[in-house]
């Protein structure tokens, strides 16, 4: 009963233009039933000029790019954080095969949504201004999506990101290493893209030939130039699944004799997430200019699962991210 009176004290209060609901539309609605409100006009071709225009855009701005972040999970969005905060003058684009960026990090075991980060970890949450209960050895966010919205709208404010959703990673561009390269025999030199839907119907129409984006450090003529810093990619896509572990399968497949897909082994999670950080970075084998981040590193490396908590996504996506800002650094 009483609760059915404060609801209803409360909707009296809630009225619009009244002195106490003041918010961004009062000054703008002159009524209280709204009905003097209206939007600025506009034509249908204006809205399809403003989405395609700006969208061919960055995809003409970024068919050459310094780092391709593919995989948007946590631990892509968090070496994304680092690598292009700190360096504004990379062109970082990040592709993400589903809609939504945030991989499995829209809850946390099961459909739990508290997300367990084990300290310190904790740290990351503290710089990225997350809340979270501190229960000790470790720290609990209240909803795994309040993590996943924060790290994505900080990344997607820092001019230098590009974010392509629903567009996947179908396939990466090589050439051999040349003689000034390390010991590698490839070198990845780009990412051959479709639109998610367009690659999951490859079974079902005849040719349907994908786009690329390409890796900074070449000239004209398709040879390296050594003047300047080669881009790299970082593959963040997870444990294997309909698109997951993709660029892990992929250089297994075009190097195997240096590069073996080893499998995730079963859950461990002090194991595992002690692991998962000192693999992060580079793939040492055949194949130069890849890094490896997050669950995908426990396929290529045969790593123990971590099951539902999150630290060794942050801490992994930060060390990658950091010798990717090394290797620019150099
Ligand atoms: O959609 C995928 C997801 O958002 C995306 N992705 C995969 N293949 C792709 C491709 N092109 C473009 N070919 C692709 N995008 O990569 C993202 C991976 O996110 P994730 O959350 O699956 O991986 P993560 O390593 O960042 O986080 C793993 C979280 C897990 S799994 C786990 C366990 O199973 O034990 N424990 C934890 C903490």
């Amino acid at each position: 009963m009483s609760l059915t009176k404060t609801v209803l004290n409360n909707s009296s209060v809630l009225k619009v233009n009244t002195a106490n609901t003041r918010h961004c539309l009062t000054d703008v609605v002159k009524t209280e039933d709204w009905s003097d409100f209206h939007f600025t006009k506009i034509t249908e071709s204006t809205v399809s000029r403003a989405m395609t225009s700006r969208y061919f855009k960055d995809v003409y701005d970024y068919a050459i790019a310094d780092v391709i972040i593919v995989g948007a999970g946590s631990s892509g969005l968090s070496a994304a954080y680092v690598i292009a905060k700190a360096r504004p003058d990379l062109k970082v684009v990040i592709i993400e095969s589903s809609l939504a960026p945030g991989g499995g990090c829209w809850v946390s075991g099961m459909l739990y949504s508290a997300q367990v980060v084990r300290k310190p970890a904790h740290l990351f949450l503290d710089e990225l201004e997350v809340p979270y209960e501190d229960e000790g050895d470790y720290v609990v966010v209240k909803h795994a999506a309040l993590f996943t919205s924060t790290i994505t709208s900080k990344v997607l404010s820092l001019p230098n990101v590009k974010f392509f959703n629903a567009v996947t990673v179908e396939d990466l561009v090589t050439k051999p290493c040349e003689e000034n390269d390390k010991n590698s025999k490839l070198t990845v030199s780009g990412v051959v893209i479709n639109w998610t839907l367009v690659t999951m119907a490859h079974d079902t129409q005849s040719c349907m030939d994908p786009n690329v984006i390409e890796l900074s450090g070449y000239n004209e003529d398709g040879t390296r130039d050594y003047s300047k810093k080669h881009g790299v990619i970082l593959s963040a896509t997870g444990h294997d699944g309909p698109f997951g572990a993709f660029c892990a399968k992929r250089i297994a497949a075009l190097e195997p004799e240096t590069t073996e897909f080893k499998s995730m082994k079963g859950l461990d999670m002090n194991k595992s997430e002690d692991e998962v950080v000192k693999h992060a970075g580079s793939h040492k084998g055949g194949v130069d200019s890849i890094f490896f981040c997050g669950m995908e590193e426990a396929e290529i490396y045969g790593l123990s699962r971590m099951g539902p908590t999150f630290g060794a996504m942050f801490v992994s996506g930060i060390k990658a991210g950091e010798e990717i800002l090394k290797h620019f650094a150099k």
